[in-house]
């Protein structure tokens, strides 16, 4: 039987879920309440008449319906990453666990409760020539760090590694290797057997099957839509390619992967907590907040006494984290991914004697007379963390991405709104025969045009000047450490000469940059929020003015400004972090008191350079991209409906009766403009308490 009618027929297989997740993400279903509630007013208001307001309920319902919050998985190397993504989603065997460590696939199940069809898709991207062709080339950037680190050796080596899976992907594609850079495969289905053949490389897969693993090394992601209808809302669940000594090359996917996403799980592995490895993440991870970081202690089935070493492990995390100015009150969670399989279905037989000591060890301490009772798989499942962990998810995402949804919504909601109540004003002041100024839409285009252009101007204006500031800080910040650490290395050559190898702790140049983004961040927020208020106001005062409504007839809520991205960057690996023989090499290769210090800041400025690149290039000029967008979107939004209640005071009256709402429509929707002025977000009370 060839490939593809073995998947198509495996495809019609049902995966091994069982009720156990049901229950797992319960902690969303109140957010997937609210926004259920927020839909339903968004159709009663889409119940008025007016091109305009269809257009945009039609838009915010599209945005609700779509909102996917994303919960990202990072960690070393065989932490358990995905296993433990496997057991959320409650199908063991999806994502192949023991992935090659060269493979760089970042994986994301799309979990969608509401997807009409049991049909899921697939979708895989391949790398381009130019992803692809900074990988092999310089090895990255730790690549770089290895070249002016002296250590020519290991560079070499990493080089070689690259230009062997370059061989092996040529020889086992052909000639489609070309062909397939920067592609997209997609597919109407998935099962196990289709994601191995692109995110599974194995160097055992002997020649026989060239099917598996055939697409691996290219991949650079996957995406999965599953139908999940025990889920109580959409979510994202990321699964990256662990990081690890020798290859950490994939710092920059990991990197890249905490930016994209609002919450982050750092899986550690209980038999070896904080290694080298994990300081480094717990570095990346210290540059966002503690309530968008979880901790997540796997493999705790491998512990001789489970209980005692579980406190110990957190009572050293908590300090790490202290130490490395990381998010100190991060939540930690204690489990085991391979129990929680165990309980899904794998049987309790493989339960080897170690595992099973371990577990009656947790079960004794952590279930006590009065738990609820319940079957070997519920209680398996209870103590493998696995419960504990998406319940953890849940209220981050309610608490944070969701209630930040929800306000943008509301505010959205609200100004639809309150365009109908001004709609409803003028309607009703024409059909009483009242006095009604009649309004060209030309000179209403004009004004709103002169706000338009007066409000981005504005914006222009803030934002050129806090990013050219961002720039002078971070100079700045890197100039002053330069000069504090050359200082203290002069100090070392006088006291001990040359032989001694000096070495200066770069968390001083973290601390100094971090703090000059988030003055950045903050100033940015503030001038954000600030002329966008402007804009509400110039705008409400157009409506007040124009149409002669009452003050109060008309409230226009300006968008909420987005949050900028974490520095994660800031925690990537540089020179200063990696003492033993790199640092020595360098040390070793200068001479004399001069040489040191030009070449210290040399140094300091290579290694600094792509941090000052990408706060500019990833964080900076996307916050401000999408700020200047949202700006326009909402000025344009209003210019629409402007427009067309100036042609309203235009219309014959005749018609403006024939089209306008019925009373009985008007009444609800002016229960749904009262309900939504009075509607509270979730984190704006938790945020307020
Ligand atoms: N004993 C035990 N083994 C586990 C546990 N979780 C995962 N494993 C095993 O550890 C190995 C690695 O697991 P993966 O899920 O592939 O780890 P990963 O973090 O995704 O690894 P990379 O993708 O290579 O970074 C597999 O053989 C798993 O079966 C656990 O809780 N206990
Ligand atoms: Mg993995």
């Amino acid at each position: 039987m060839n490939a593809e009618a073995r998947i198509a027929e495996s495809a019609e297989g049902v995966p091994p879920k069982t009720g156990l997740v049901r229950t797992a993400f319960s902690g969303l279903e109140a957010f997937a309440e609210r926004m259920k509630t927020l839909e339903s007013v968004v159709d009663d208001l889409g119940a008025a008449e007016g091109d305009t307001t269809q257009l945009a309920t039609r838009k915010l319902k599209r945005q609700i319906r779509e909102f996917e919050p994303t919960v990202t998985m990072i960690g070393q190397v065989k932490a358990g990453k995905t296993t433990l993504v496997n057991a959320m989603v409650g199908w063991p065997d999806l994502l192949p666990a023991d992935i090659n460590p060269w493979t760089s696939v970042v994986t994301s199940l799309h979990l969608d409760p509401a997807s009409r069809t049991a049909a899921k898709k697939a979708r895989f991207r391949f790398f381009d020539e130019e992803e692809w062709g900074r990988l092999l080339n310089r090895g990255g950037r730790i690549g770089e760090l290895a070249s002016r680190a002296g250590a020519h050796k290991e560079l070499e080596k990493v080089r070689r590694q690259l230009e062997a899976m370059r061989e092996k992907s040529r020889k086992r594609l052909g000639r489609k290797f070309e062909l397939l850079m920067g592609q997209e495969h997609e597919y109407g289905f998935f099962d196990e057997e289709l994601v191995q053949r692109y995110v599974c490389l194995g160097d055992d897969l002997g020649e026989g099957n060239d099917q598996q693993g055939r697409f691996a090394d290219i991949t650079k992601s996957a995406d999965l839509f599953l139908n999940q209808g025990e889920m109580p809302h959409k979510l994202c669940v990321r699964d990256t390619p662990g990081v690890n000594d020798t290859f950490m090359i994939r710092e920059q996917i990991t990197v890249n992967a905490i930016r994209e996403s609002r919450l982050c799980v750092v899986v550690l592995s209980a038999h070896q907590t904080l290694s080298t490895v994990d300081m480094a993440l717990i570095r990346l991870i210290s540059n966002i907040r503690s309530r968008e970081v979880i901790i997540f202690v796997n493999r705790i089935d491998e512990l001789g006494a489970p209980v005692k070493e579980c406190e110990e492990i957190r009572q050293s995390i908590v300090s790490t984290l202290k130490a490395l100015n990381g998010p100190e009150d991060a939540q930690i969670i204690f489990g085991s991914a391979y129990w929680a399989s165990q309980a899904l279905g794998r049987g309790f037989g493989n339960l080897n004697s170690a595992s099973g000591r371990a577990l009656v060890e947790w079960a004794e301490h952590h279930i006590s007379a009065d738990s609820a009772p319940g079957s070997v798989e519920e209680t398996i499942w209870r103590l493998s963390g696995i419960p504990a962990l998406c319940d953890a998810i849940s209220s981050r995402i309610a608490a944070g991405e969701g209630a930040e949804f929800e306000e943008r919504v509301v505010r959205s909601a609200r100004n639809i709104a309150n365009g109908l109540a001004a709609e409803r004003d003028v309607v009703a002041r024409r059909i009483a025969g009242g006095e009604i100024r009649q309004v060209a839409r030309a000179d209403v285009g004009r004004e709103i045009d002169a706000i338009a252009e007066r409000s981005a101007q504005r914006l222009e204006a803030k934002l050129r000047a806090l990013t050219n500031d961002l720039d002078h800080r971070l100079a700045g910040s890197r100039q002053s450490f330069v000069s504090r650490a050359t200082a203290s290395l002069i100090k070392h050559l006088e006291m001990y000469g040359d032989h001694e190898v000096w070495s200066y702790d770069p968390s001083g140049l973290r601390l100094l940059l971090r703090s000059g983004y988030r003055v950045f961040t903050t100033k940015a927020q503030k001038s954000c929020e600030e002329v966008f208020a402007d804009a509400a106001k110039e705008i409400r005062e157009l409506y007040i003015g124009a149409f002669g409504l009452t003050e109060g007839a008309v409230d226009i809520a300006a968008p909420a400004v987005p949050k900028p991205p974490p520095p994660v960057i800031l925690g990537s690996t540089i020179a200063l972090d990696v003492k033993g023989n790199w640092w020595t090499n360098w040390w070793r290769r200068r001479r004399g008191y001069q040489a040191f210090a030009d070449e210290f800041s040399k140094l300091i400025e290579a290694e600094t350079e792509p941090f000052l690149a990408s706060l500019r290039a990833d964080h900076a000029d996307p916050f401000a991209a999408s700020v200047r967008n949202l700006l326009t979107e909402f000025v344009e939004g209003r210019r629409a409906h402007l427009l067309e209640l100036a042609d309203r005071t235009e219309a014959e009256i005749g018609q403006m009766t024939a089209g306008g709402a019925s009373d009985e429509r008007w009444d609800r929707i002016e229960s749904t403009i009262s309900f939504l002025s009075e509607y509270q977000v979730d984190g704006e009370r938790s945020a307020a308490q």
